[in-house]
């Protein structure tokens, strides 16, 4: 048995615990514009958005009042969990007072929120989903955050929020925290993937690995398989397809934050396509699917609607929704090929009518 006095115990090295995420985002940007502090003390206020939401869901299970249900029903129409609203104002008042975003916008909310003191200042915008996933906060299983940091544009108290019906390419930077077996941050502003890990020790999102990108392969196909019924026969056709070759195989948690980290990191695809009872797909395109988009273009891989690239929809509505296909490049457009060649097939039987 070795000799325990000699167990070598791991140094953290002291460069490493300084590499923080506030630091690593003005490094990101070669000079210290205002924009480029203004972004990092952004993503610094998120960090601690995520450290409560951290702290709160690792204590639910002991917390009286902290689970289950409000016994509302959102903009959505779906019903709230008491996690959904307490994150959504962690979100709400890390950012009072700040001087950086005048302006919020959340799927728990249906008009956006504005923060007057921030405006005349702080010229940007957060959409964020406080908690996706949150059917499995529940039951004890991953939930992120997802969010979108975008330019404040025209008239700070416009209700309507026409300047955020724009296209995904307009967005600054975007990322999630996923909250697993460890608190994980993930973001972009632009400038290649970055992963961090938050250390309970230090209470700081340490530097885990920069530059991530998506393998243009990777065996997972990750949806909800209980929609087949309610499919469009192209997404049959693709499934068919996988079930009939080898080296495929099946992940689904029902939190899309914890689907995609992982086809981030291995490869795949994730799909949620239009079904007979939301044609449009069920996922939120400002703040769920168009982060997301950013992100796994930026790690060079694709996102699409199944018919156009997801980050020049331009939607229709703050709460706009989109079907959803992304991951890995080739698995993106294996999906799309199924959907080009059923509406191919389509059209030359529409023509022989
Ligand atoms: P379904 C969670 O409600 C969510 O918005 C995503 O996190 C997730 O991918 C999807 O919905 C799950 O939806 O219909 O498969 O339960």
């Amino acid at each position: 048995m070795e000799n325990l006095d000699q167990a070598v115990i791991p140094e953290f090295s002291l460069d490493r615990d300084c590499q923080t995420l506030s630091q690593h985002v003005l490094q990101q940007f070669s000079d210290f514009t205002t924009q480029a502090q203004d972004i990092s003390a952004i993503m610094n206020r998120i960090a601690l958005a995520a450290k409560l939401v951290s702290r709160r869901l690792s204590r639910a299970g002991l917390m009286a009042g902290a689970l289950g249900f409000t016994g509302e029903t959102n903009v959505q129409g779906e019903s709230v969990k008491k996690m959904d609203i307490y994150a959504n104002d962690v979100f709400i008042s890390v950012f009072k007072r700040s001087g950086l975003v005048c302006r919020l916008a959340s799927e728990e909310m249906e008009k956006p929120y504005y923060i007057p003191e921030n405006c005349p200042v702080g010229r940007y915008t957060l959409l964020y989903d406080p908690i996706d996933g949150s059917s499995n906060v529940d039951i004890n299983l991953n939930v992120g955050s997802i969010f979108s940091l975008r330019q404040q544009e025209g008239d700070d108290l416009d209700e309507k929020a026409q300047d955020l019906l724009q296209n995904g390419d307009r967005q600054i930077g975007a990322g999630y925290i996923l909250y697993g077996p460890s608190t994980v941050l993930v973001y972009t502003v632009g400038k290649g993937v970055h992963s961090f890990v938050l250390d309970p020790s230090l209470g700081e999102f340490i530097l885990a690995e920069e530059n991530i990108n998506i393998p243009n392969h990777g065996p997972v196909y990750s949806l909800n398989e209980g929609n087949y019924w309610q499919w469009d026969e192209s997404i049959r056709d693709y499934i068919r397809y996988v079930h009939r070759h080898e080296g495929y195989t099946a992940r689904y948690s029902g939190a899309l934050v914890g689907d995609f980290h992982r086809i981030l990191l291995q490869g795949g695809v994730f799909l949620y396509p239009g079904t007979v009872e939301k044609p449009e797909g069920k996922l939120r395109l400002l703040y769920e699917s168009a982060p997301l988009a950013f992100l796994a273009e930026q790690a060079g891989g694709a996102a699409s609607t199944g018919t156009q690239r997801l980050l020049s929809y331009v939607p229709q509505e703050l709460h706009q929704r989109t079907p959803l296909v992304i991951g890995s490049t080739k698995d993106v457009q294996l999906v799309e090929s199924f959907i080009q060649e059923r509406a191919r097939h389509d059209a030359e039987e529409k023509a022989l009518v």
